[in-house]
C-alpha cells in the first residue's frame, strides 16, 4: 500500500488493484462547435487539463495499470437517447444534429472522438455511454470485476456532471474512488470547486481528491 497525499486524508493506493477512468475527453466537449458549446458553454476552459490528464494516463500505462476511456455518445438512430435528453442544447445543434464535427454526440462521428492528445492506446478499453454516469447501460461493472479492480482514479470532464455521477455510483458499488483534481474540469469554476468539496466532505463521503503528481508518486 502506498499513501497518496489527498483530501480529506491520505488515500491508501493499492497499485495492484487500481484502474484509471478518463471520462469523456471528447472533441464534442473540448472544441468549438460541439455539444458543450451548443449548451451555451465556453469550451476553452476544458482544454487546459489536457497536459495533466496526459501525464496521468502515461503514468498508468508505465505502471502497467488499466486505462479505461469513456465517451458520451448515442447510436445514429438515437434509440438510446431519451427525448428529454435530446431536447438539451440550442435548437439546430442538438444531439444528432449536423455540426462542424459531424452529427453531435453520435458514435463514429469526429466530434465524439477523444481528443488526439489523449487518444486511447491499442488494447485500452473504450466505453460508449448514453448517460452521464459510466455504469448506466454499459458493461463497465463487469469489466472492472474481471480485472479485479477495487480502486478507481478519475479524470476528465465535466467534474460536476459525468465525473461526479460516475464517481458517486462507483462509490455505491464499493470502489474506493480518487479524483485527480488537476485532471478534471468544469465549464464553471465554482461548480468544479463545489463538486470536489462535496466529494471529500463528511470524511470522504464519495471519495478522495489529489493532484496528479501525488497520484503518480503513489503508483511507483
Ligand atoms: N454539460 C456538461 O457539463 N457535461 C455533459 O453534458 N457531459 C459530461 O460531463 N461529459
Amino acid at each position: 500500500m502506498a499513501n497518496v497525499s489527498a483530501s480529506p486524508f491520505p488515500f491508501d493506493l493499492s497499485p495492484a488493484r487500481v484502474a484509471l477512468i478518463v471520462i469523456d475527453m471528447q472533441r464534442d466537449f473540448l472544441e468549438p462547435g460541439g455539444f458543450g458549446e451548443s449548451l451555451g458553454n465556453d469550451v476553452s476552459r476544458l482544454q487546459a487539463i489536457v497536459p495533466a490528464t496526459r501525464r496521468l494516463i502515461e503514468g498508468f500505462r508505465a505502471a502497467g495499470r488499466p486505462v479505461i476511456h469513456t465517451r458520451e455518445c448515442h447510436r445514429p438512430d438515437l434509440s438510446d437517447c431519451p427525448p428529454a435528453k435530446r431536447l438539451r442544447g440550442a435548437p439546430g445543434l442538438r444531439i444528432g444534429d449536423d455540426g462542424p464535427m459531424g452529427r453531435i454526440l453520435i458514435a463514429g462521428e469526429p466530434g465524439a472522438e477523444i481528443v488526439p492528445e489523449l487518444f486511447p492506446a491499442d488494447g485500452e478499453l473504450v466505453i460508449d455511454k448514453p448517460g452521464k454516469g459510466a455504469f448506466y447501460a454499459t458493461g463497465l461493472s463487469e469489466h472492472l470485476e474481471a480485472l479485479g479492480i477495487t480502486q478507481l482514479v478519475f479524470a476528465g470532464v465535466t467534474t460536476e456532471v459525468c465525473v461526479q455521477t460516475t464517481m458517486r455510483e462507483a462509490n455505491d458499488r464499493g470502489f474506493e474512488c480518487l479524483l485527480a483534481e488537476d485532471a478534471t474540469e468544469s465549464y464553471f469554476d465554482a461548480f468544479k470547486r463545489a463538486a470536489i468539496e462535496m466529494i471529500v466532505a463528511q470524511g470522504a463521503i464519495v471519495g478522495w481528491a489529489a493532484p496528479v503528481d501525488a497520484i503518480l508518486a503513489g503508483l511507483e
